[in-house]
């Protein structure tokens, strides 16, 4: 389904008026405060967060799966969403795929669509986490760091099928999450597990092209539910080290343990130049995929406080991070609810570059923790709504992307072109 730029301009006069008045005043007070308004517009405009090709259907759970009408069928399908999103945000302007869930078949065709859309590719992800038909060795006592030679092999063969799709659609990273560990105490040598993984890895690291980087993702347990090889940041670190300068950390916000200070570890990984990318979302419990800023909006903000931090400070070598989001959601439209996410994302940033570095800075060096805390939770509580809008608006796409897309009916029209009983691939 195509966006008639036209509607979204009808859709954006009817809350003009009114936006105008909250932008006006929140950019004098901001002005006022010395922030520079036209560079947080422009940056808040050049972010961009790249929608997971597999966020585009209904997720389900262990327990079931109740899918919505007019999910995407097909990887083309996929693309017209995230084009879609882009269109009413100007903020998804890329994807991310998952191999073999959806495999860019006829790459020139998938890569001249997305183009169309203004999408680029991001990391493309490999799947070892489960067995596809055909496949020859199994998965279920691990890819790569299985005992098994052959096994391992055929995860090595498959993240390095990922790396030529995703050469041949663009993309510039791999991303690997492995689902390797053990259930039981004794079941599995930690440290040969963990060279075994190493040595997998070298062998994808070495079939990568130079200018590409690859991503361990790091994740506490689940489906391992003693040890996992990748179990935390400290892990991914270790394996990014050991492989070389194209191999950094990504830090999927769900893959902790309870408590832990993710904004500290998003700190370390880039005083290191060893962060690579984000998987966002939120959670309760554990890696729950929720709505990103759903449950923690203060620690999102918290992690960008961080981000734009290490970004904007010389002293700190980090190479561009990938921006994704990682979600699947049960019980809400899943454009709707990526809708909310790149906004709480937007959100999250925009606060983060109105923090008083300066003042923070000084109250850091005084010990002056009230003041700290104030500068932190000023910008937290400030409204940058109107910033957003106003990015939005200049851009020519929606001022109230998640308003246009109910107001003009968008899934009822998407359910009339694909039919109601479509399902997505992915999980
Ligand atoms: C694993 O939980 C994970 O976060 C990895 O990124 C996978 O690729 C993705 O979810 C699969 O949904
Ligand atoms: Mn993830």
């Amino acid at each position: 389904m195509i966006i008639d730029k036209k509607s979204i301009e009808q859709h954006n006069e009817k809350g003009q008026k009114i936006h105008q008045k909250k932008y006006d005043s929140l950019s004098s007070v901001l002005s006022e405060e010395g922030k520079n308004v036209s560079k947080i517009l422009a940056d808040v405009a050049a972010f961009q967060v790249a929608i997971p090709s597999w966020a585009l259907g209904t997720g389900g759970t262990r327990f079931g799966r109740f899918p919505g009408g007019g999910e995407p069928s097909t990887l083309e399908q996929k693309i017209e969403d995230v084009g879609l999103l882009h269109a009413l945000n100007g903020s998804s302007g890329a994807i991310s795929l998952h191999i073999p869930w959806d495999i860019p078949t006829d790459a020139n065709k998938i890569k001249s669509l997305a183009a169309s859309f203004g999408l680029k590719f991001d990391a493309v992800n490999s799947n070892t986490f489960q067995d596809q038909k055909d496949q020859k060795h199994s998965y279920k006592f691990g890819s790569l760091s299985n005992t098994d030679k052959a096994a391992r092999k055929q995860a090595i063969d498959h993240n390095i099928e990922v790396i030529k799709h995703g050469v041949n659609v663009g993309s510039k990273s791999l991303t690997v999450w492995l689902a390797d560990g053990s259930s039981f105490p004794g079941q599995q040598h930690f440290r040969r597990a963990f060279e075994r993984t190493l040595e997998s890895l070298q062998e994808i690291y070495a079939a990568l092209p130079s200018d590409w980087s690859i991503f361990t993702e790091h994740k506490a347990y689940e489906p391992a539910f003693y040890s996992s090889v990748v179990s935390d940041w400290g892990s991914s670190l270790l394996f990014a080290q050991k492989l070389g300068s194209k191999a950094s950390c990504l830090v999927d916000l769900g893959h902790h343990l309870p408590n832990a200070n993710i904004e500290q570890i998003v700190s370390r990984l880039m005083m290191e130049g060893k962060l690579g990318g984000f998987h966002f979302n939120d959670s309760k419990y554990s890696d729950d995929d929720l709505t990103v800023g759903s449950i923690k909006p203060y620690q999102l903000f918290l992690i960008f406080n961080e981000l734009v931090d290490g970004m904007t400070s010389s002293e700190v070598k980090n190479p561009d991070l990938g921006w994704m989001i990682d979600a699947s959601h049960n019980i809400k439209d899943p454009l709707e609810d990526l809708l909310q996410s790149v906004d709480a994302i937007m959100l999250a940033y925009a606060q983060a570059l109105i923090i008083d570095r300066k003042a923070l800075e000084t109250a850091q060096q005084q010990n002056d923790v009230v003041t700290a805390q104030e500068i932190l939770q000023n910008a937290y509580r400030t409204d940058v709504r109107p910033l957003l809008a106003e990015a939005r608006k200049t851009a020519g796409v929606a001022l109230d992307p998640l308003a246009f897309y109910r107001d003009s009916k968008v899934r009822q029209q998407l359910i009339k072109e694909r039919g109601e009983k479509t399902i997505a691939t992915g999980l």
